[in-house]
């Protein structure tokens, strides 16, 4: 609860003027019934127009400052919580871009969408809700009971039964509606994964002609959804009916009682019109309550899966580092006895005692089956995770040492599932340097070989990504991605597969400009083609997590059979081609 108090503080002022004036609303809602049954008794009865007009223009003033009260109360309980729920969805947001992969892999993409969206919205539905109402009910059921029992305390006991039965309904129907909710959200959530897969992969979805599956699959999701929240809002109907009953029970009792009283002379006819309308106040700022009851169990659910976000621990931070103004200056790296697997003591480690030093401006080629860990063993260089066991050390300190800040400042990294966002060509290079000059800019792209087609299209580097760069081909956008990389000027530039939508005579031209570009930088080329790693002054063979064999390419066809295996098979296929 603390938590949220800091959301709410910049925003005091609305928070408390909000119930304030709701108060005084109240108020007024509680003299009313009483100055009715006056007008009644003593103007009506009496025959006293007089004391009727004096008295209704009192009336009348009480409701105008009323109504401004009302006003008044509504807009600062608005202003209050959306305010409050928008600094905390920003709050939430800044925290999800903290997250490290691991993070990011615990929740689903979907899950946090709803609960930065829809979650956060529950939440501000019942602090409105709480503002505008949560003093009203009690502030009029106390009033209302107030007045009652000065008019008529023989009459009001009636009343003092139906509470309890009441209040042990609603206490039952919170029961029940709170795990309904949980489930709710986790439909929710399960609902809007679906949507957000099934749109970012649109083109596969279509390629495979799954769309009916698709549908199939949304369509259980959504009806699941469907009977779940039935389940929970059921609950929901049943309680409005069932007061509604115990209202007019209520009134009929009070009615009827009442009514004997005035045929034996104890008691005025304005007094009882006074007294079932305090009935009526009574009871609706029971059914008031109970709402308010029923949308705190479901924000309640939201708040904690909102809490899940901001509680999460980041596993991967710069808190401890040692070096916090360290920057890479050399590029040297060194793999000390790696160790790595995905789950924290999970089943088989992905990567077994890796060792290796790679000295600045050496290319490092890494080669090996897929899945045999190429992708995982790099990643540990940026910390994108974190090495289990062993260590990683770039100018021979810990990477764990570094700023995240300064050590991915000086790590370039092309992944393998690379993405462009929208916005022009020349906004999504400057991702690698956002003061890079036009000059600069093509340079880069000329390095790897974008700047020809860039320039061949009619708007230039002013073309517009399609989200997710679509309107460029698979070897273009690679291109545009190693650009990027190389506008960064890393001492340490990684290509995860980057080329391999990329024809060979267009990747050696890459290959060579790396040689004259960025000739002190330290580079790392994944790759499956032998030919795209040939050249380079270390060859890492991979196979299933371990190194089967390093050197440069001559060494490894001499003494490791792996590579000699993908050499040959490589070979043969070229052959095939060419005969
Ligand atoms: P990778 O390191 O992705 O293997 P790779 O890069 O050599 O394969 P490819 O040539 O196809 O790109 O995967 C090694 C193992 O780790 C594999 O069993 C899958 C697993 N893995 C995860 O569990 N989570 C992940 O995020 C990744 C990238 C891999
Ligand atoms: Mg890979």
């Amino acid at each position: 609860m603390k938590r949220y108090l800091k959301y709410a503080r910049p925003y005091r002022t609305a928070f408390i003027l909000g119930p304030v004036l709701m108060i005084a609303e109240v108020i007024g809602e509680i003299m009313l019934p009483k100055m009715m049954s006056l007008i009644i008794n003593n103007g009506v009865a009496e025959r006293n127009s007089g004391y009727i007009i004096s008295m209704g223009l009192a009336m009348a003033f009480v409701a105008a400052l009323m109504a401004i009260c009302g006003i008044g109360a509504a807009y600062f309980s608005c202003k209050a919580s959306v305010s409050f729920t928008s600094d905390l969805r920003q709050e939430l947001f800044a925290k999800v871009q903290q997250f490290s992969f691991k993070n990011i892999d615990q929740f689903s993409t979907g899950s946090l969408v709803t609960r930065l969206t829809n979650d956060v919205q529950q939440l501000q539905m019942v602090v409105m809700m709480c503002l505008r109402m949560g003093l009203r009910a009690p502030g009029m059921l106390l009033g209302a009971l107030f007045m009652a029992f000065i008019m008529n305390a023989r009459l009001a006991v009636i009343i003092l039964v139906v509470i309890p039965l009441l209040a042990a309904a609603i206490g039952s129907i919170m029961y029940l509606a709170y795990p309904r909710f949980t489930v709710m959200q986790k439909k929710l959530d399960a609902m809007n994964s679906g949507i957000q897969e099934a749109l970012t992969n649109v083109r596969v979805v279509k390629s495979f002609v799954r769309e009916d599956f698709e549908e199939e699959r949304f369509n259980k999701a959504n009806t699941d959804l469907q009977s779940n929240s039935l389940r929970a809002m059921k609950i929901v109907m049943a309680t409005m009916p069932v007061m509604m009953l115990a209202m007019n029970i209520t009134t009929l009792a009070v009615v009827w009682y009442g009514g004997n009283l005035i045929i034996g002379g104890s008691m005025q006819v304005g007094d009882l019109t006074a007294f079932t309308t305090y009935i009526v106040q009574i009871l609706m700022s029971l059914m008031i309550l109970s709402m308010i009851f029923l949308n705190f169990a479901r924000a309640m659910a939201s708040v904690k899966r909102i809490d899940e976000v901001l509680q999460a621990e980041i596993d991967l931070t710069d808190d401890k580092a040692a070096y916090k103004d360290l920057e890479v200056k050399e590029g040297r790296v060194e793999f000390k006895d790696v160790s790595f697997s995905y789950e924290d003591g999970g089943a088989a480690p992905v990567l077994e005692h890796i060792s290796f030093v790679a000295e600045p401006g050496q290319v490092i080629g890494i080669i090996g089956s897929t899945g045999s860990g190429k992708t995982s063993l790099v990643q540990m260089i940026p910390r994108l995770y974190d090495a289990s066991a062993g260590q990683v050390l770039v100018d021979g300190v810990d990477v764990r040492d570094y700023s995240l800040h300064h050590l991915r400042n000086g790590v370039g990294m092309v992944l393998q599932k690379n993405v462009l966002f929208s916005g022009t060509i020349e906004e999504n290079l400057q991702w690698g340097d956002e003061n890079a000059t036009m000059e600069e800019i093509r340079a880069a792209a000329d390095a790897s070989q974008a700047d020809g087609f860039v320039t061949s299209f009619p708007d230039g580097y002013d073309t517009d990504m399609g989200q997710g760069g679509v309107n460029v081909s698979g070897g273009q956008k690679q291109r545009l991605c190693i650009a990027r990389a190389l506008l960064k000027r890393p001492k340490i530039l990684i290509l995860d597969d980057s080329t391999s939508a990329v024809d060979t005579a267009t990747e050696a031209k890459i290959r060579e400009s790396f040689n004259t570009a960025l000739k002190d930088t330290t580079k790392f080329i994944i790759a499956q083609r032998i030919s795209s790693v040939e050249e380079a002054d270390q060859i890492l063979v991979l196979d299933d997590g371990r190194i089967v064999g390093m050197g440069t390419h001559q060494e490894l066809l001499e003494s490791c059979e792996a590579y000699q295996e993908i050499y040959y098979s490589q070979r043969e296929k070229n052959e095939e081609v060419s005969a």
